[in-house]
């Protein structure tokens, strides 16, 4: 099903902000700003905005009665087919202004559904996106959605006594059964995926959308994912394998970028995606020092990382487009707050070995040293051991080999469990 088809397919928009007495004006203006850059993503060329200061959000309109007017005033003039909220909208104020202004109506979150499906490339992505979008539509439905039916896996007709507007709620509500059926799966499949990856030292690339995340992974690892200069180009994670130096090597991941207000239901059907963060041991939060807002973007990813149970990973701050800078009189301060931070360019591979360098630091110190002592009968363990962990010393003795290694302390526990179960056959446990 196409919901963006539906919701979307307009060519020139007008914006709308507005100024409650906790924003800041400034603030205002970056949010609008970035409403445009969403909207341009989505294919939609903004004409105008309306800004307006208020007091409260009005419960029917969300602006007020006069603006409104105007609104409708400047749709006329500019023959504009959408407005553009930068807040999500009740069903009420949607209906509501859809009454009094001859366009669409689309709020933040449904601009950010319409790029997500625009961007969905892979199966699991696509399910993901209208998992999330009729999630968000369900509460809005209103008469101008009706004749969904045809879309939905064209399946079923009205009920006995059923309005059309019920039988479209009715087959939304079946058909997001089915995805979460499908998406349960997926995780499935994924968690198994992941499983067999965790012998290795696993990082993470996390942060706001647009700030490089997957030009750093394409330089490290060769990796071809897509890079643009617009919002969450990648949907879909990738995991590579990166040599840091001739002893430590990293699993990479990139994976979707966060934004302010990222509704939550697309948190919530992504979460498979942003599980390959939980699950990593170390988050290189990538941050664009160049943009404006990049204090607020921080906030926005802590933000997000506590609602997806990652905020007690251990974080790596990555300052990224440090070329774009004009003024960089901020770094050093920057630096103050941020000690362990690393500032890179990756596109003019600027510090990145430096990031590497750092990388290999953290592992050393996060990985603890080990020596077991492996029956030669059971040899086999080494190159499975040498998969887990950096191997610093292999001795042999006549009956037994001896490592020494540094690796997780998960993997060193793995370790043990493995030696001490090919040792028991050989009279108990050899680990130093
Ligand atoms: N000037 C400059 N541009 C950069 C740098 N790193 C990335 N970019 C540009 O920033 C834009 C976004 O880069 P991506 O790597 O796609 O960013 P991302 O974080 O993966 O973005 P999403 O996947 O959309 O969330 C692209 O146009 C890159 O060429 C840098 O160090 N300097
Ligand atoms: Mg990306």
């Amino acid at each position: 099903m196409n919901i963006h088809e539906v919701a979307v397919e307009v060519e020139k928009a007008i914006l709308v902000g507005v100024v409650l007495p906790k924003d800041r004006r400034w603030e205002v203006d970056e949010y609008l700003s970035e409403l445009q850059q969403l909207a341009a993503t989505a294919g939609v060329e903004v004409v105008d905005q309306l800004v307006q200061d208020r007091q409260r959000l009005d419960p029917a309109t969300f602006i007020g009665s006069g603006k409104v007017e105007e609104l409708q005033q400047m749709v006329n003039a500019y023959q504009a087919k959408a407005v553009i909220f930068d807040e999500d909208l009740t069903p009420a104020q949607i209906r509501n202004l859809e009454k009094a202004i001859k366009a669409k109506i689309i709020d933040r979150s449904t601009l950010i559904l319409d790029i997500f499906a625009k961007h969905a490339r892979t199966r699991t992505a696509k399910t993901q996106v209208e998992l999330a979008q009729l999630q968000h539509l369900l509460p809005r439905l209103t008469r101008q959605w009706t004749h969904l039916s045809r879309q939905v896996g064209g399946i079923g007709t009205k009920g006995p006594g059923e309005t059309q507007l019920e039988t479209d709620r009715r087959l939304i509500r079946t058909r997001i059964e089915t995805l979460r059926r499908e998406l349960a799966r997926i995780d499935l499949q994924r968690q198994t995926r992941r499983k067999g990856r965790q012998e290795s030292f696993r990082a993470s690339l996390i942060g706001y959308t647009n700030v490089g995340k997957s030009t750093i992974m394409n330089l490290f690892s060769g990796a071809e994912v897509l890079v643009e200069d617009q919002l969450f180009a990648t949907l879909d994670p990738t995991v590579r394998q990166v040599p840091l130096d001739s002893t430590h090597t990293i699993l990479l991941s990139d994976t979707v970028g966060f934004i302010r207000k990222l509704p939550h239901q697309l948190v919530e059907s992504f979460k498979s995606t942003l599980d390959e963060a939980v699950e990593a041991d170390l988050l290189l939060h990538v941050v664009d020092v160049s943009h404006p807002a990049f204090h607020e973007q921080i906030q926005v990813v802590n933000e997000v990382l506590k609602e997806i149970g990652a905020a007690q990973k251990p974080v790596l701050m990555v300052f990224n487009k440090i070329d774009r800078l004009k003024e960089k009189t901020m770094l050093p301060s920057l630096k103050r707050q941020y000690p362990q931070a690393v500032f890179i360019s990756a596109t003019r591979q600027i510090r990145t070995e430096k990031l590497k360098q750092e990388l290999v630091r953290f592992m050393e110190k996060n990985f603890v040293k080990t020596t077991v002592k492996i029956p030669l009968t059971h040899a086999g363990l080494v190159n499975q051991i040498y998969g887990m962990a950096v191997v610093l010393q292999q001795k042999y003795t006549e009956h037994e080999i001896i490592l020494t290694f540094k690796s997780t302390a998960v993997n060193r526990d793995k370790i043990r469990y493995l030696v001490d179960s090919a040792s028991a056959g050989n009279g108990g446990c050899v680990i130093c």
